[in-house]
């Protein structure tokens, strides 16, 4: 039963397998959206057996509301998440709620994603979005289509190298992704193929991969202590993220961050702060091209509020709340952090219904949440931004869009990710029109988190402004 002691009145598909249990037939390589077909088939609350282990999930807009309230449920660090603790550590992200490191880096770093933190950022990130445009701007002079995913994994990752740790990775000077992005995407993937065979056969089947993972988390590291060790022999990077670990103590215990533990925040924040900001402006780029109409009114939008002034200022970004808008859809949609998983801090029953023992745990299937009709209304599966007018949030129950997470453990990367995303959306659409091939289908890859896959666009230029 597993902590859950009435787990049988849990639907669970029809055919289980006795070793495999309900994994066979499913997509080894899609396995969020393999969930989201059982979601569907089966409701708000269903399990599926692995390995003769029961996992539970949920999406239910009432369930998902009660694993929000955190004086019952906190974090919980598994699958996925528990898969990267060799290379992330008690870093922030993967970091158990217990952990001293936990609470120590949050309050050292939480001052680095304050509104001031966020202005000192704002001119490194508007120079790195005009490197894409530089960029753009030469594939539409060569007649070439522009590689979506791709070119905005090497926007983001240079906007959290540079505000983050005054590095630069020359992404934009690379024809093939930097071998950091390559290192990274194979550790990822390596953490999510590690949910589809038992744990004490991985060494095994896993043999080779287990071996590239090796490979790929010596280069991060290798990477990530270059550039400490740099920062440690030039000084100064004026309060960044790497001065904050480096250099602050924490405010009322004195206490810093071991070396050790630097590296796992350098490497979380370069990875987490880059990965899923890169699939959410692909998704936006996706149904902006899809959606003529929301581009027009996007559009619209920033020239009004932008004008003509070549470096919109920080204020100028909140401004844009319709490409705001069109952001949120797209991560209503595809929310490209998939999942994320509750535990009970003592012994309770899920909405009442579902008695949980200390310690029992649920994944919250985010995408399925988002479409849950109930909330969404029967048309969920159609894009439209006006969802996300201001009265139709506030008609809205709380705890129904859940992008970033919930409680405590939420995405402290938030609002640099909303202002990052947001900024750029508003210079493409204001510089470019965006055309999609017609014969486009739309598939999502999955390496932990999700990516439109191949989705290339067509620029024209729009005639510059008066
Ligand atoms: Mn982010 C946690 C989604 C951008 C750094 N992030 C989370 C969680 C979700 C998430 C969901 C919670 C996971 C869990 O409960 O297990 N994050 C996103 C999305 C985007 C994003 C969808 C972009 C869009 N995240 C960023 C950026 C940064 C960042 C940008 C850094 C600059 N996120 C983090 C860190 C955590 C986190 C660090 C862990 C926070 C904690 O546990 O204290």
């Amino acid at each position: 039963e597993q902590g859950w002691p009435e787990l049988h009145r849990i639907p669970h598909p029809p055919r289980r397998l006795p070793l495999l249990g309900d994994v066979l037939g499913a997509d080894r390589h899609r396995p969020m959206q393999d969930s989201m077909r059982f979601a569907r088939e089966l409701g708000p609350i269903f399990r599926r057996r692995a390995f003769g282990k029961e996992f539970v999930f949920v999406w239910g807009a009432r369930l998902v509301a009660d694993l929000a309230d955190d004086s019952r449920f906190a974090k919980h660090v598994g699958l996925g998440v528990a898969n990267l603790r060799p290379l992330a550590g008690d870093g922030l992200f993967t970091a158990y709620n217990h952990e001293p490191n936990w609470q120590l880096a949050h309050d050292v770093l939480a001052p680095g994603f304050s509104r001031e933190a966020m202005e000192g950022y704002h001119g490194m990130m508007l120079a790195v979005a005009g490197r894409l445009t530089d960029h753009w701007d030469r594939q539409l002079a060569a007649g070439r289509t522009v590689d979506v995913p791709g070119d905005m994994t090497r926007l983001t990752l240079e906007t959290i190298a540079r505000t983050g740790f005054g590095h630069d990775f020359d992404s934009f000077e690379r024809e093939r992704p930097h071998p950091f992005v390559t290192a990274m995407v194979g550790t990822l993937t390596y953490a999510q193929r590690l949910n589809t065979v038992p744990a004490p056969l991985a060494p095994l089947l896993l043999r080779a991969a287990a071996r590239r993972n090796a490979a790929d988390m010596a280069y991060l590291n290798r990477t990530v202590d270059g550039l400490v060790a740099d920062r440690r022999r030039t000084g100064g990077g004026e309060g960044d993220l790497l001065d904050r670990m480096l250099a602050t103590a924490h405010p009322e215990t004195g206490e810093r961050l071991s070396a050790e533990n630097v590296r796992k925040q350098v490497i979380t924040f370069l990875v987490a702060g880059h990965e899923t900001t890169s699939g959410a402006l692909s998704f936006a780029l996706y149904h902006l091209a899809r959606h003529p109409e929301i581009a027009a009114r996007a559009r619209a939008e920033v020239d009004r509020v932008w004008g003509d002034t070549p470096r919109p200022g920080y204020d100028r970004i909140a401004k844009l709340r319709y490409v705001r808008r069109v952001l949120d859809e797209s991560l209503r949609l595809w929310p490209t952090a998939p999942a994320f998983a509750r535990e009970a801090r003592q012994d309770t029953a899920l909405a009442g219904e579902h008695p949980m023992r200390r310690g029992a745990w649920a994944l919250v299937l985010t995408p399925m949440l988002h479409r849950e009709p109930e909330v969404w209304g029967e048309d969920a599966e159609r894009f439209d931004p006006d969802r996300f007018a201001a009265a139709a949030v506030r008609a809205r129950p709380p705890h129904t869009f859940k992008p970033f997470g919930t409680g405590a453990r939420a995405c402290i990367g938030r609002q640099f990710a909303l202002h990052e995303a947001t900024l750029v959306l508003g210079l493409l659409l204001r510089r470019y029109d965006l055309h999609i091939d017609p014969g486009y289908r739309l598939t999502v890859s999955e390496r932990l988190t999700l990516m439109p896959e191949g989705l290339r666009l067509r620029l024209e230029r729009r005639p510059a402004l008066s």
